[in-house]
């Protein structure tokens, strides 16, 4: 059978220092590696199959800087899915995810992940508990939460092919 190539655009957002970089840098490189601060946007693209059909993950990791957030509904525009990311052990990142959440363009009703990142923090430094993440899902209808660590690589790689499956399921009801 002819194997057909789908494009997804992902946005991965959430306030400076949450661990968007590092996340992504797992994710390509299956290592731990130390991020510089994001500048506007990276663009880095993650390959992978699903059936027989090749699946082309275009991720636009951006600046968590409240400046750009003026650019983003635009840079967002046709977007499949997006990350919705805070650091388990800073309650403001979390607090401030409305606001991410609120200016992605949703035209192509994209599915949207709750990220919860760093989970490898002791309890003790955990202040966002599954139950508050689960709260904010069934709030904004999210359709996704996980908990990841990029220092252990935890649910890096499922957190990434979950979401690639469930927008080839919608991507593929519309063909
Ligand atoms: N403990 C822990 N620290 C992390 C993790 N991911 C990132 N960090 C640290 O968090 C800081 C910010 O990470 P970065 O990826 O640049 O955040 P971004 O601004 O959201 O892109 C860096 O010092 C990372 O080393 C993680 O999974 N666990
Ligand atoms: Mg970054």
């Amino acid at each position: 059978m002819l194997r057909r190539k789908f494009l997804f655009k992902i946005c991965v957002v959430g306030d400076g220092g949450v661990g968007k970089s590092t996340m992504v840098k797992r994710l390509i490189t299956g290592k731990y590696i130390e991020q510089k601060i994001t500048i506007g946007a990276d663009l880095s693209t993650y390959y992978t199959n699903i059936d027989d059909d090749e699946i082309i993950l275009q991720l636009w990791d951006f600046a968590g800087e409240r400046r750009f957030q003026f650019f983003l509904p635009n840079y967002s525009r046709g977007v499949k899915g997006c990350l919705l990311c805070y650091d388990v052990g800073r309650r403001a990142s979390f607090e401030r995810l409305y606001r991410w959440y609120d200016i992605i363009d949703k035209t192509n009703n994209p599915i949207f992940v709750l990220v919860g990142c760093k989970n490898d923090l002791g309890e003790e430094k955990k202040v966002i508990t599954q139950k508050d993440a689960e709260i904010f899902q069934n709030e904004n209808s999210i359709n996704m939460f996980i908990e990841t660590s990029s220092k252990t690589g935890h649910n890096i790689k499922d957190l990434f092919t979950h979401l690639a499956i469930k927008i080839y399921h919608q991507e593929k009801e519309k063909i």
